[in-house]
Formats: C-alpha cells, structure tokens, sequence
C-alpha cells in the first residue's frame, strides 16, 4: 500500500493452485493477470498527465479523488478503487484454513460486536450474498468499532473514517468459473480461505496507530 506512480500489480502470495479446491488456477489466473492487472493499468494511464498526483498512495489518492478533475476522478474511484480492493482481498486469502478462527484483539472485538465469531460469520455472509450486483462485503473499523459494510462495483469503504479490516469480493469474475451463478457457495467457501494471522496482524497494527494515516 506504499506504492505510488507508476502502480505495479503486485504478485499472488501464494501460486495460482493455492487457493484450491474453493478457487481453482484458472479463476485465480483470469482475476489476477486480467482484472486486477487491467485496473492498474488504467489507474497509471489516467494518472500520468497529473505529475502533481505522482506521489500519492492509493489510499490517499482514494480520499483525494472528489477533489480531482473530471475525467481523473471517476478514474481513480473506479480504477484506483479496483487496485486497492483488489489488493486487500488477496493479500488476505491464502491455503485453505481448515474453518480457522481469528484469535487475540481482533477476536475480542469481533466479539464484542456481533456477539460470536459464527454471528459475525453469518451477517458477513449475508452482506455479501445481498449485495446486488458487483461489489464487496467488508469488515471495516468504524472509529471506534467493527461494522460491516457493502460497496458497489470499485468503490471503497470512506477511508477517511473507516479502516478496512478485509473484504470479499462478489464481482461474478471473482467465483463464476468454480461457481457460476451460485455466490452463496462461493462466499462460504471464501471464509475457509481467510488468513486470520494475517487479518488479525492487519488489525493490531492498525489498532496500535490509533489516529495515524495508516490505511
Ligand atoms: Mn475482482
């Protein structure tokens, strides 16, 4: 997330197999090399004419992109947008966890706000199955609480007062070459693919800079 201009596609942490038998190589291949790859692209042609933006991170450039001009600005929600929730959803997936839970500060807090990790699991699974067409569920830090929260298309949670904690990703080119039109399976099956020690490392050190742009 420290990257600016020109953007680079990050690789898988994992190998394009990882994520099997939920998320077969070719899904993997076609979401990473294609969509997330196209994304960036678009986001560094469209910056390009805007040296004054060149130093930006994605996230500041996401809170900064109501005050650009047009064309940029729906440029970068759009593709700005599809490379930094693109780049939450992987990075936080990883070989199947075998139904893991996540443990420390932010099992607490789970806790704490949706009563048992298997209610949070539940709302979470709803928020992305109700979202009508493209979009995300996410878990987010609201100032001074967990929410879970749905966006369309590329758009992110507002950045400015709500820390992404993860996200799934409930555009059909997400799961429709496993699943086809059945995203309720699909979503369930993403829950075996969380990496919770990276989630939970996400979270304490977001935690840990209370205040901080740290996004
Ligand atoms: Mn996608």
């Amino acid at each position: 997330m420290n990257q600016h201009y020109p953007f680079c596609l990050p690789p898988l942490p994992y190998g394009y197999a990882g994520l099997e038998p939920f998320l077969d190589q070719s899904t993997l291949h076609f979401h990473h090399d294609c969509h997330w790859k196209t994304y960036v692209e678009r986001l560094n042609e469209a910056l390009k004419p805007y040296p004054q933006y060149h130093a930006m991170t994605l996230p500041q450039l996401l809170i900064q992109a109501p005050s650009m001009p047009e064309p940029l600005q729906t440029a970068v929600r759009n593709n700005g947008g599809g490379a930094y929730n693109h780049e939450i959803y992987f990075s936080l997936m990883n070989r199947p966890n075998q139904g893991g839970q996540p443990t420390g500060q932010l099992r607490q807090e789970i806790d704490r706000w949706f009563g048992s990790f298997d209610q949070w699991k539940q709302q979470m699974k709803d928020a992305g199955i109700s979202q009508f067409g493209s979009g995300y569920a996410w878990l987010v830090w609201e100032r001074d609480r967990l929410e879970i929260v749905k966006t369309s298309n590329q758009d992110t949670p507002d950045l400015r007062t709500q820390f992404p904690v993860m996200n799934v990703d409930v555009w059909e080119h997400a799961y429709y070459l496993c699943y086809q039109n059945r995203r309720p399976g699909y979503v369930e099956n993403w829950f075996c693919l969380i990496d919770w020690k990276r989630v939970s490392q996400r979270f304490e050190e977001r935690m840990e800079n209370r205040g901080a742009d740290f996004l």
